[in-house]
């Protein structure tokens, strides 16, 4: 899905995928939000909101649900943002995916049924099964970008990296080299 999403209101991310086959190390994947200047927004994030710091500063950013397995129905992982509170200091939220290495190297296509979605009310801004980036252990998937008459707008990508959680977390908002 491509394009650019306007008036996007309170968003919610979904992440999913299957548990891993009994035997193998568990899949712990991760979503992870950025939150970036206005004035430095590919520099480094401002915050960061994920399994181990739930809820942002400010309360715009919030990861409902959080897997370490893939077990149960529904969506593993599901965080919720509502860019409109956001302060007019920051002007760029990244969201992204990583994988747990804890286990020995795992790449998206070694985890089954991989999904995530990005919806607004009922309104579906992205989608992806991360198959372009199988052979990588993180990616960005998406970033909300607020215009200079300060409206947001949501811009749809996939991009992998090839980093442990933690590098990812601190480079993800990075500009493409
Ligand atoms: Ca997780």
């Amino acid at each position: 899905m491509s394009g650019v999403n306007k008036d996007i209101g309170k968003v919610e991310v979904r992440l999913s995928w299957d548990p891993s086959p009994l035997g193998a190390p568990d899949s712990d994947l991760d979503l992870i939000a950025g939150t970036y200047p206005a004035d430095d927004p590919h520099g480094a994030p401002a915050y960061l909101v994920h399994f181990s710091r739930r809820l942002a500063p400010d309360g715009t950013i919030t990861l409902n649900r959080d897997s370490k397995d893939g077990k149960g129905l529904g969506s593993d992982e599901v965080m919720t943002f509502e860019p409109d509170r956001l302060s007019a200091e920051y002007g760029r939220v990244v969201v992204g995916v990583a994988i747990q290495q804890g286990g020995g190297r795992m790449v998206f296509g070694d985890v089954a049924a991989t999904g995530v979605q990005v919806v607004a009310g009922y309104k579906e801004l992205s989608a992806d099964d991360f198959s372009a980036v199988a052979d990588c252990t993180a990616a960005v998937v998406g970033e909300f970008v607020r215009s200079e008459a300060g409206e947001w707008a949501f811009h749809p990508l996939l991009r992998g990296f090839d980093t442990d959680p933690n590098t990812f977390a601190r480079t993800m908002g990075g500009a493409p080299s």
